[in-house]
């Protein structure tokens, strides 16, 4: 990794590199470095091409909204994608490999898997604050890194196809899980008329608003900046949020066995800590489907790991057989607990 580095950073010695975060697409790396006698660190990633198959128009849209934002009244960190010495933010390995580096947010860490209402409060009012600072920036000038990516009807399209092809055989024994996705059915046809019906205004969305993608002071447990704006697109603040009841409420990490029980407690700290930065200026459709969202985002979720899992697991990183399964089926309990709330 080091000749990659090089690319970026002409340093003296390299002190080490370490593998971080939980991300299910990209490889994040913390690099270690010497330069004037200095120690440095930055964040080196992989950009997973297969997902992302325009690596320069996430770096577009990237760059215009880290400006976008240090030009607002935006009281949180920017990890800004730092050039390489050619002065391209993208650079190509042998392999074909997409890099790119970002200024690296010290002493912080990012809340996976911690249910608590101080950090959704934390944790909603930076997304709330994030979506404010983006209120006014032409949301369709941003380029769609992921085409129709919470487009649940074509989603829907693509499990269909693959529960039809059945490619890996998974299709006899998964016939719960199948089931009670299609019981989600209803939900998605609700956001597709919302969606169609013109009411639902086209927002600057983040569309990956979960725990592990704001950082936070390991000291004062402050929310210290929103990262990962790979899926920074025109979209739906109702997701927005639903990603964050979706992924900050449960009990549990998302590919627990255990079934999750959604905590009200931060459920209710969420809702205030975002309608706290975004309530000015929110739509009242949007304020009255805030929760819609959360179901949305939930069915969504169970749909995407379930059509993974029958498709023989070709989009996320997987470290156990059954892991996307497992995803789906927690949730799935996630979706029937918040049905009952809803
Ligand atoms: C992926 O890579 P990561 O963990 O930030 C996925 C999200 C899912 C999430 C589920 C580009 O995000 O949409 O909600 O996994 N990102 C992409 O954990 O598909
Ligand atoms: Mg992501």
């Amino acid at each position: 990794m080091t000749h990659i580095a090089r690319l970026f950073i002409p340093f003296n010695s390299y002190l080490g590199v370490a593998p971080i975060g939980l991300g299910n697409i990209n490889d994040s790396y913390q690099l270690d470095f010497e330069v004037g006698g200095e120690q440095k660190t930055v964040l080196l990633q992989r950009l997973n091409h297969h997902v992302f198959k325009r690596p320069e128009d996430v770096m577009d849209n990237t760059l215009r909204i880290c400006q976008h934002l240090s030009s607002q009244d935006y009281p949180y960190k920017i990890s800004m994608p730092l050039p390489g010495l050619d002065g391209a933010f993208l650079q190509k390995d042998e392999l074909g490999n997409y890099w790119r580096a970002f200024s690296f947010i010290e002493n912080s860490f990012a809340p996976e898997g911690i249910s608590d209402p101080h950090i959704a409060y934390e944790a909603a009012r930076a997304y709330g604050a994030f979506a404010r600072a983006l209120r006014d920036f032409p949301a369709h000038s941003l380029a769609e890194t992921i085409p129709d990516f919470h487009n649940t009807d074509r989603r829907w399209e693509y499990f269909l196809k693959i529960l039809a092809e059945d490619p890996v055989g998974r299709v006899n024994k998964t016939q719960p899980e199948i089931k009670a996705v299609f019981a989600a059915k209803p939900v998605f046809d609700k956001i597709s008329h919302l969606k169609k019906s013109g009411e639902l205004p086209l927002r600057v969305a983040h569309n990956d608003t979960k725990a592990g993608n704001v950082l936070f002071d390991l000291k004062t447990r402050k929310a210290l900046a929103v990262i990962d704006l790979d899926t920074v697109m025109p979209g739906s603040l109702l997701s927005d949020f639903g990603d964050m009841v979706r992924s900050f409420t449960p009990d549990c990490p998302e590919d627990s066995v255990a079934a999750p029980n959604i905590r009200h407690d931060v459920l209710a700290a969420l809702q205030r800590g975002f309608l706290e930065e975004t309530d000015s200026f929110l739509t009242r459709t949007e304020r009255e489907n805030l929760m819609l969202g959360a179901v949305w985002m939930i069915g969504e979720q169970a749909l995407r790991f379930l059509s993974d899992w029958l498709a023989g697991d070709v989009y996320y990183k997987i470290n156990a057989p059954d892991h996307n399964l497992v995803r789906a089926g927690n949730q799935l309990a996630l979706l029937g607990t918040i049905n009952s709330l809803y």
